[in-house]
């Protein structure tokens, strides 16, 4: 099919977006409302979901918002069918939700370890498994998995994080191999470091005003020098959501401004 600039268009779609309240997941939702998709997306708990509610609104993108808790099987069921009779399938999903536990491993409880994995590795599968059947059916679908640098780096205290993160990158490959033939491209996004609230602990100033050490130490990791925002992963997530991606599969689309790339800042 020739190209033309429609192919990037996400006009009449349907796009759920899990823990898009705010952060990665809402700043993703908006950029594909502008693309012209419907949006709906989902939250733990009722205030959570209502304070996105609010957010939306004030960036006059109407949304459905439900609450669901993307580790439960049978919720997430439900929610899927909730969606379909409220809205109608899901053209694109995005895996968003996630959570971190910054813990040295010796002193990570197995609970805290699983934790990360239900949430930022199990609960892809689940919401993925729930949406394929009506995207089989339709004869095309979207899935972008949120992956990270730790889906490729290890760093010290998120063995979790890492270990799920990591997963979700096999789990992004794996779901491409078995259903790339019902026209469905399964691909993931791996953000560099992005200002949002799980990563501002990292970013905390110090009692004398001075940068957080780990700040200082991404910025001589990134050869853009500044820390990545919400705005900057829109354009990607666009790009695999639409027709323009349909013979990207089983891809990560690291955006990170070169940290992969780049051994890091020489100390002067
Ligand atoms: P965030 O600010 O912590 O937002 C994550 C969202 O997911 C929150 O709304 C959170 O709700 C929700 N959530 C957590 N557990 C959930 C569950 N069981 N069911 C439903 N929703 C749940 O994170 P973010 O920085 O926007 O990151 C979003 C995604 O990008 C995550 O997968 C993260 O691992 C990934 N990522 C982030 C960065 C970064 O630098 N920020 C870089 C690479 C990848 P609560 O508010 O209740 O926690
Ligand atoms: C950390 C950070 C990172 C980012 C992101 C990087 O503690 O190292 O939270 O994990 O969230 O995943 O891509």
């Amino acid at each position: 099919m020739e190209f033309t600039m429609n192919h990037f268009s996400l006009q009449g779609k349907i796009a759920l977006i899990t823990g898009a309240s705010y952060g990665i997941g809402f700043a993703i939702a908006c950029g594909f409302a502008k693309a012209g998709a419907t949006i709906v997306f989902n939250d733990l708990n009722e205030e959570l979901v209502q304070k996105g509610m609010q957010s939306y609104q004030q960036a006059g993108i109407s949304v459905h918002g439900y609450v669901c808790d993307v580790t439960d099987e049978a919720a997430v069921q439900a929610l899927v069918e909730k969606i379909e009779q409220d809205v109608g399938t899901i053209d694109i999903l995005v895996n968003n939700a996630g959570i971190i536990r910054r813990t040295p491993m010796l002193e990570m409880s197995a609970a805290d370890f699983r934790k990360v994995i239900d949430v930022d590795l199990n609960a892809p599968f689940i919401v993925s498994k729930a949406v394929l059947p009506s995207m089989i059916k339709k004869g095309h679908g979207k899935i972008i998995n949120i992956c990270s640098m730790m889906s490729e780096l290890g760093r010290e205290t998120v063995s979790a994080y890492a270990a799920a993160k990591g997963g979700l990158k096999m789990l992004t490959r794996n779901i491409c191999s078995e259903y790339g033939k019902y026209n469905i491209q399964c691909n993931g996004i791996g953000p560099g470091y992005i200002e949002t609230p799980q990563t501002a602990p990292l970013r905390q100033l110090q009692e004398d005003g001075s940068r957080h050490p780990f700040d200082q130490f991404i910025l001589a990791k990134t050869p853009a020098e500044r820390w990545g925002t919400t705005d900057d992963l829109v354009g990607p997530a666009v790009f695999l959501a639409s027709d323009a991606s349909n013979f990207v599969n089983g891809h990560v689309l690291y955006v990170d401004g070169g940290i992969l790339a780049y051994i890091g800042k020489q100390p002067e």
